[in-house]
């Protein structure tokens, strides 16, 4: 399987801007892979290069980072063997030789390393989720002497109100999401989602709100300015859909509140609130104990390791609290966050880092010190769907791709209908089975 052929192109994503796309080729066999692209993305991330000062696309253009592939990455590992993922990521990240990939473009390098599984997984013969379970059992075989588990369908968590940077700053928080803990296969648990999700269009329409106008990542952009309002519009559409809120189906969050963060204050400019740290956590804590909340992903900023502190000391046993731009899928700083005993889930996106074995040692690190691992999509998404079968590879558990309308969210929702087949006996779904005995909740 040694690489004959490696060829980028400028492609667009889900929001019509520039994105890398990779060809990886050898014996006849190609693999193709997109790579995807952030809206609130976290500082530590690694570095997506786009020609600023270029005329073409109004300096969002990745010709640079295409041209790097195709002139230092691609010819760099002609002859290599496809197989062997982690070898190639490791010559992709000497190549660079930066911490941050921002040499030739975490965009470049993870075109690449994507499109190789692909190839691999084509020269073999088979699906690109088995290829990638291979990768992963090499990688857990590197780097500890657990086991990897079987591969397994995660519990989604699913966008259905969208604030933030992906809905105009409508809301404060980005994401408002349903987490259908109670059903007993990713079929249903999909079937119960896209019933609550029409029915909160139509609560929302009702109230006068819009129902029909989406954000980036699919879900409602209405003009709801408080949390708490939001909140209760998903519960009242899980209701409406027949659905019990906080057994079959919890809520998430998304405060992503890294972007209204500055100087050590919390500006909720939608809610018209100035808060500190504490604050912060006080308003997330009154939101948990008002609605059946069991995971807040960046509910403190980045940069307020003091605040995540006090955030997990006080909402640990209740909540999956989830870094994303605190960790940035980034082995390092998640080292530092079970040093500092922060957080108890991790997020993963693999832009976020730029390679797959980097990916997925961050994947094994967070499992080996029972911290919960949440595959995610980002808000620039493409037909692409890998994450849905490195989520399986892994038996991760859980996946964030978005809400269930846009077909770059839907790409992913239906390659797991189809791995749930595929695998057979339920694709050995856990479900909401995997926060028992880890959240204790008040009934
Ligand atoms: C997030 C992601 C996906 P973005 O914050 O978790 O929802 O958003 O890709 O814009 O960083
Ligand atoms: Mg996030």
């Amino acid at each position: 399987m040694q690489i004959e052929k490696v060829l980028a192109r400028e492609v667009l994503d889900s929001r019509g801007r520039p994105t890398v796309e990779v060809e990886v080729t050898f014996g006849g066999h190609t693999g193709r892979s997109i790579v995807p692209s952030g809206a609130s993305t976290g500082q530590f991330e690694a570095w997506e290069l786009r020609d600023t000062a270029d005329h073409w696309y109004d300096g969002t253009s990745v010709r640079t980072a295409v041209k790097h592939v195709n002139e230092i990455l691609g010819p760099a590992i002609l002859g290599l063997n496809a197989a062997d993922q982690q070898s190639i990521d490791q010559r992709l990240i000497e190549l660079d030789g930066t911490p941050n990939k921002s040499r030739l473009g975490a965009n470049a390098i993870l075109g690449v390393s994507l499109a190789t599984a692909y190839a691999a997984a084509a020269g073999q013969r088979v699906r690109l989720d088995q290829h990638l379970h291979q990768v992963w059992r090499d990688v857990t075989r590197t780097q500890t002497s657990q086991e990897a588990g079987p591969p397994s369908i995660p519990l989604p968590m699913v966008n259905m109100i969208s604030g933030g940077l992906h809905a105009g700053g409508n809301l404060d928080f980005q994401d408002f999401l349903a987490i259908p803990v109670g059903a007993p296969t990713y079929r249903v648990a999909l079937e119960w989602i896209v019933r609550i999700y029409r029915h909160l269009g139509k609560l929302l329409n009702q109230a006068g709100f819009e129902g029909t106008l989406v954000g980036d990542e699919g879900g409602y952009g209405p003009k709801v300015t408080s949390p708490h309002a939001a909140a209760e519009f998903v519960v009242r559409a899980i209701e409406a859909a027949g659905l019990q809120p906080g057994s079959d189906v919890c809520l998430g969050l998304d405060v992503a509140s890294t972007h209204f963060y500055e100087n050590g204050v919390y500006h909720l400019v939608a809610g018209g609130q100035e808060l500190n740290s504490a604050q912060m956590v006080d308003l997330l804590e009154d939101l948990v104990s008002k609605y059946p909340i069991i995971s807040i992903e960046d509910g403190i900023a980045d940069a307020d390791w003091d605040g995540w502190r006090l955030l997990t000391d006080r909402l640990r046993t209740k909540v999956q609290l989830i870094g994303d731009d605190l960790f940035v899928t980034n082995h390092v700083r998640l080292q530092e966050g079970i040093k500092q005993d922060v957080a108890n889930s991790v997020l993963v996106k693999v832009n976020q880092i730029g390679t797959i074995s980097e990916t997925m040692q961050t994947i094994r690190l967070a499992l080996d010190n029972d911290y919960w691992p949440v595959i995610s999509a980002r808000s620039g998404e493409t037909e692409d769907a890998t994450i849905a079968d490195l989520a399986v590879a892994t038996g991760a558990g859980q996946i964030k791709i978005g809400s269930v309308a846009r077909s770059e969210r839907l790409a992913k929702y239906n390659q797991l209908l189809r791995l749930e087949e595929y695998l057979g006996d339920h694709g050995n779904y856990q479900g909401g089975k995997i926060f028992e005995h880890r959240l204790q909740r008040d009934a």
